[in-house]
């Protein structure tokens, strides 16, 4: 576990390949239930170029006549989230250094092409908690800012496997992900990157 910056913290390899394939098998069954959906910027109804879905009990959505926010429901199926798979209740339990479970699950699943610009997570209501994150599938450019959106930044490849956890300092900081890198190492075997990609488990707590 190396702090990258202060309260930003990586911990390289922790799902070693047999974890991350069993993990891939639970998200496969959470997105037969909780299909990815193409979530749309406030205001503007633009398509984001990730696909989401969410386990817990609250799920991170995004419209164009509602904005961010957490709800209980799919919000094209209309049914509750599937629950967090054991796995990653287990790592926050190891690494969140914080009294209570995850409250949600966000699953971004990115494509190629996909990238998520700069931003900052501040859609919960408490931010003593930590943000986890894993990552799966190909390595991709993690861009870590600072408290402001003009600060200056630095560059990480966060590679299948690899937690990332911003708390303390770091809760706030602008983060986003420049884009995927190709694919070098054998991908892992799973219908869902049956044309690579990447996929990035985020825990947080909400309320
Ligand atoms: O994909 C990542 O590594 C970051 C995802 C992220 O920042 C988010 O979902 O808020
Ligand atoms: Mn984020």
């Amino acid at each position: 576990m190396a702090e990258i910056e202060p309260g930003a913290r990586l911990c390289s390899g922790y799902f070693d390949e047999a974890a991350q394939i069993a993990l891939l098998r639970e998200l496969e069954k959470a997105i037969a239930r909780a299909p990815l959906f193409t979530p749309t910027m406030p205001r503007t109804g633009r398509p984001f170029s990730v696909r989401m879905t969410n386990c817990g009990p609250l799920g991170w959505v995004s419209d164009r006549a509602r904005g961010y926010r957490y709800q209980d429901r799919h919000p094209e199926t209309g049914e509750p989230w599937p629950p967090i798979p054991p796995v990653l209740l287990a790592a926050w339990e190891a690494l969140a250094d914080y009294p209570h479970p995850p409250q949600a699950c966000l699953v971004n699943f990115y494509g190629r092409e996909a990238r998520m610009s700069l931003h900052q997570d501040r859609d919960e209501a408490d931010f003593s908690a930590p943000i986890l994150s894993v990552s799966l599938g190909a390595d991709c450019r993690f861009r870590l800012g600072g408290g402001k959106r003009a600060d200056s930044s630095r560059v990480f490849v966060l590679s299948s496997g690899d937690v990332m956890t911003l708390g303390g300092p770091a809760r706030l900081r602008f983060h986003g992900v420049d884009r995927l890198l190709p694919e070098l190492a054998p991908k892992l075997a799973s219908p869902l990157f049956a044309e690579g990609g990447r996929i990035n488990l985020t825990l947080r707590r909400v309320t």
